[in-house]
């Protein structure tokens, strides 16, 4: 089912604020900081052998087009929710290789996935390898590729597209483009 206002489309569109940043990924961490009761960091290797879900989550891109039936495999971030045990947290800010964030409410956090692959393989470096949070009825800039820091806040902060106007929730079913 399509979101009002949103159209149709075969192929994702590659959209980044800069190029894809070089990945070494034998030093590649997740860090999982702010408020929780274990601060804890996750290699490469420790995420592929953690529980893997498979799920597909359509996407939905602010500027109006959408990808339906786009399968992605990982860790669900309820799996690091439960690791990890953040206390009064709100929301999730979601830092990036290449400097890009965005902040996403934890309810929200809660039922995405750390995906590992994208329709089956690897992603790809332009969609988001090594990690891209995927996160499910939300406008897809909140869905932060190249993935490597998660910060549990129990107030909210912008992030890149949060600070130029776009929506502190965007929930694509109430057509939250902007704040
Ligand atoms: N790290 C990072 N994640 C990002 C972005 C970005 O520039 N950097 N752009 C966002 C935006 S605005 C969109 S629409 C989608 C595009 O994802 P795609 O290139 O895989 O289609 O990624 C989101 N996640
Ligand atoms: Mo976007």
């Amino acid at each position: 089912m399509l979101p009002p206002g949103q159209y149709e489309v075969e192929r994702l569109k590659v959209l980044n604020i800069s190029s894809p940043p070089d990945i070494d990924i034998s030093n590649y961490r997740l860090k999982i900081t702010g408020n929780v009761k274990n601060v804890s960091e996750f290699s490469y290797n420790e995420l592929m052998k953690m529980n893997q879900v498979r799920v597909k989550i359509p996407v939905h891109c602010v500027e109006g087009w959408s990808v339906l039936g786009i399968e992605w495999e990982g860790v669900a971030a309820r799996d690091i929710v439960s690791v990890c045990s953040p206390e009064s947290a709100e929301f999730v800010l979601l830092r990036s290789l290449d400097g890009y964030s965005t902040s996403v409410p934890i309810e929200y956090f809660k039922r995405g996935v750390l995906a590992l692959k994208m329709n089956g393989k690897t992603i790809p470096i332009e969609h988001g390898f090594p990690v891209r949070a995927v996160i499910p009825d939300l406008y897809f800039w909140k869905s932060a590729k190249w993935l490597y820091g998660i910060e549990f806040t129990s107030t909210y902060r912008d992030g890149f597209w949060e600070k130029k106007g776009y929506h502190v929730t965007g929930d694509v079913w109430l057509e939250q483009r902007r704040k």
